[in-house]
């Protein structure tokens, strides 16, 4: 696997630094060090950063660091014994529980308790030269379809990432039938469209984009690459004249911006992020690319920057020159969406516990709110267009039980705009929301919470009333989709939402394990009543779903 590259690289940096005698007292032998790096990069780098300097979690390298409270952190501090416990459990604010759930054994606990008390390696950079070598047209342009070769509504696919796998699913919205699976990357992330809707594009958490074509009978990935070592975002030029040109990955090492020829994937220009943190001038190295969107109105990607707070206005229209407009907004910068309008984009500053409203048609932050949640996450977020506040966005939290809306609509709303106008609470402890979502042809907002430790709280599906902003439903997942076939590892409840393309079902994952396919539930979006489980030997650990039309017109 490609990806073992990466970390055996990692890895003897870390051995000809001499990493394995650094702390005192810890000695780790390097099949240790080789089997703690991939679980580091595999389930702790995303939220703690491949230098352990912290984002979403917080700070896990050895020497002591003065967190912006003034309390003092180091590994070496906390000891083994605090460490494996904490990793064991998990904690209230998120962090969740490897050893419990089953996904970590007491010695890989044990293991990763002793890594993190080691000094961390700077993984290798990686050139466009370095891409190219792994760059495939596997299906050339002239000799792919020049229309459409289904009958079927392909607007209507679903893309469903099939993490643990690493394959995507297409699946036909109208007949809720399987029509391909394709390999991608490791843990694909995200999938996004072209805007046409003719190319649907995957990255995986090593840097793999894929790009899938559509209009054939039975959609294959047409080109493939890989842009970095680890990476969660990827978009398209959706503005008039660039449609389906481009396409921009974003990564988290080495931290950069790759643009992409749309259709063959051939890299064109690389960026780096690395940066000044945007309020004290800190130099960062792991200036990590959060979450991209296109703007429908200019020739112009929305990139968001993790750790120096930065959201760069990306202008492609001529991408070996791109104009890059630098607004400092806040920490640290995770996922977001458009507002109705698509003028404001909102992101989480999830360290910050605040949503920076970037006004796209100005290039300037237009107000940076206090959420009153912890961790604000929202996905994309879910618009209403509400009979006394007019237009708000609502996120969820990770760290607690709020889903709160934001008044988006300066003009007519102005009392309300960039104000928390309602803040819902979800029923029972603790956070673990993930995603809502919602459709405007839809009266409720669907929260999830796969990463509350309750099992019940877990387990069930929270229905807002979008009027009311209140949970007026629950329902809960039935217990023959949440078997798993392997006793130590449990199914986690429903994660992550998608609508159809018109707007009344809204599709779930079950998200299980590898050695067990669950379910893709479909609900009636108006009755609530479960209407179709898609089942499928195919079908494992499905986690994000795409809909073709509401991804390429970003409706949510
Ligand atoms: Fe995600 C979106 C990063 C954990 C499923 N995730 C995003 C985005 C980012 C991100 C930056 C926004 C992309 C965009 O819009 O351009 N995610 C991270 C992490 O760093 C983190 C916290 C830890 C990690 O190591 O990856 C993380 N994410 C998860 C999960 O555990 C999830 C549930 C399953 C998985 O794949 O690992 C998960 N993330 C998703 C999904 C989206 C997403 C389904 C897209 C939401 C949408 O509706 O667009």
């Amino acid at each position: 696997m490609k990806l073992k590259i990466g970390l055996s690289a990692i890895v003897a940096v870390g051995l000809m630094g001499g990493i394995l005698q650094a702390a005192d007292n810890i000695k780790l032998s390097p099949e240790e060090m080789k089997k703690a790096s991939q679980i580091y990069f595999d389930r702790c780098a995303g939220c703690h950063g491949m230098l352990r300097k912290g984002a979403l979690g917080p700070w896990i390298r050895p020497e002591p660091h003065k967190d912006k409270k003034g309390a003092m952190h180091g590994t070496k501090a906390i000891g083994t014994e605090a460490l494996e416990s904490i990793i064991y459990n998990g904690t209230p604010g998120g962090m969740p529980g490897w050893g419990k759930s089953g996904e970590l054994t007491k010695e890989e606990v044990k293991l990763m308790a002793k890594f993190i008390q080691l000094p961390p390696v700077t993984p290798p950079e990686k050139s466009i030269a370095d891409m190219k070598k792994s760059w495939k047209v596997i299906v050339p342009v002239d000799k792919r379809p020049k229309k459409p070769e289904t009958k079927r509504n392909w607007k209507n696919y679903f893309g469903v990432v099939l993490r643990d796998v690493g394959k995507i699913a297409v699946i036909d919205g109208d007949k809720k039938e399987v029509v391909s699976v394709v390999p991608s990357g490791f843990a694909t992330h995200i999938l996004r469209m072209s805007k046409s809707g003719r190319y649907m594009y995957a990255i995986g958490r090593d840097g793999k984009a894929e790009v899938i074509d559509l209009w054939m009978k039975e959609p294959k990935v047409v080109a493939e690459i890989r842009t970095c070592n680890d990476a969660r975002s990827i978009d398209t030029s959706k503005y008039k004249g660039y449609e389906d040109e481009y396409a921009v990955v974003g990564c988290y090492w080495p931290p950069s911006i790759v643009t992409l020829k749309g259709d063959t994937l051939e890299p064109i220009q690389l960026v780096s992020t690395a940066s000044y943190t945007y309020d004290t001038g800190e130099f960062t190295r792991e200036a990590r690319v959060a979450s991209i969107v296109a703007n429908h109105h200019k020739p112009e990607w929305v990139i968001n920057v993790k750790e120096t707070g930065q959201v760069w206005l990306y202008n492609y229209a001529d991408p070996r020159n791109p104009g890059i407009k630098m607004l400092m907004a806040e920490r640290y910068l995770h996922d977001g969406g458009w507002d109705l309008s698509k003028r404001y984009f909102l992101v989480a500053a999830n360290a910050r516990n605040k949503v920076v409203a970037v006004d796209t048609e100005k290039g300037k932050v237009e107000a940076i709110i206090p959420t009153g949640g912890t961790k604000p996450h929202p996905g994309r977020g879910a618009n209403v267009n509400h009979p006394k506040y007019g237009p708000i966005w609502c996120t969820g939290h990770i760290g607690s039980n709020d889903i709160v809306c934001i008044g988006t609509d300066p003009k007519k709303h102005k009392k309300y705009a960039w104000k928390v106008v309602a803040d819902i609470k979800l029923p029972g402890e603790g956070g673990g929301n993930l995603f809502v979502k919602t459709h405007p042809k839809c009266k409720y907002i669907f929260a999830d919470r796969p990463v509350n430790p309750d099992r019940k709280l877990q387990t069930q599906i929270y229905v807002i009333d979008k009027n009311k902003l209140k949970v007026v439903k629950t329902i809960k997942i039935p217990d023959k989709y949440l078997k798993s076939k392997d006793p130590k590892v449990k199914v986690r409840g429903p994660v992550h939402f998608e609508f159809n393309q018109k707007g009344d079902e809204v599709w779930t994952s079950i998200w299980g394990n590898k050695l067990t396919p669950t379910a893709i539930l479909v609900y009636d979006a108006n009755s609530l009543k479960l209407k179709k489980a898609i089942e499928d030997p195919r079908i494992i650990t499905p986690t994000g779903k795409f809909n073709v039309y509401n991804t390429m017109n970003d409706i949510y």
